[in-house]
């Protein structure tokens, strides 16, 4: 038994059902408007198996050219659709932070998706946790330590949940090893989605 890090917080079935649906309904109106596109690999541009979208000011995309926010969709060159207050409000009660999200990254996972293990080191405020919330199929997450060689633990993400990674959690290794199909019943076609947002700048100091 690996001892979790510190900062990482579960907070299982966090979205209850009906939640779940106001926020798939909402989330239909981001596609609408920021259509999913399927990320490359920097340099070998290698597709990923998830297909992304964002909403927020800032949009996390990746290609050839390599990871980076920028404010407007890969494709149409439109700025990105708002965050749904519904998650807002999550942030607000789970992430300890006084400022507001920037980023939400919509993550979805067609039935033989996966996301390698990696960090998540494109934000210049580390000192923000991250905030992730589940929808759909429940999936085998690994979470590991802060070195790539570093022990990991595997354990299942469910529809709902939401989980904060902050302090040393918040640069440690990561990834989904596979969904687990059938799982749901929330999103007709079978699949998950995963919401993960992300302060990006550092806010400006308070002032007092
Ligand atoms: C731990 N997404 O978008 S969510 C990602 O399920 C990403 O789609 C996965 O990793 C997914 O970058 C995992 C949980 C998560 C998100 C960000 C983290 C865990 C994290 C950042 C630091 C540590
Ligand atoms: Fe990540």
């Amino acid at each position: 038994m690996i001892a979790p890090l510190p900062g990482l917080r579960l907070h299982p079935g966090y979205f209850d059902r009906a939640a779940q649906e106001a926020l798939v309904e909402a989330l239909r109106a981001v596609v609408a408007a920021a259509p999913l596109f399927t990320p490359r690999m920097p340099k070998t541009g290698k597709p990923f198996s998830v297909r992304m979208t964002n909403c927020g000011r800032l949009g996390w995309v990746s290609d050839a050219a390599g990871y980076r926010y920028q404010t407007t969709h890969p494709d149409t060159g439109a700025p990105w659709p708002a965050i749904p207050a519904a998650l807002l409000h999550a942030w607000e009660a789970l992430a300890d932070y006084p400022a507001p999200p920037e980023a939400c990254l919509v993550n979805v996972y067609a039935p033989t998706a996966r996301m390698g293990l990696h960090q998540d080191r494109d934000e210049e405020d580390f000192e923000a946790p991250i905030l992730s919330v589940s929808l759909g199929d429940s999936c085998v997450f690994r979470f590991g330590g802060t070195t790539r060689g570093a022990a990991t633990r595997s354990f299942r993400l469910h529809s709902g949940d939401a989980l904060t990674f902050g302090g040393p959690a918040r640069l440690a290794f990561h990834g989904v090893d596979r969904i687990l199909p059938g799982t749901s019943t929330l999103l007709a076609q079978g699949g998950r989605i995963n919401l993960t947002l992300r302060r990006v700048t550092k806010p400006a100091p308070a002032r007092g």
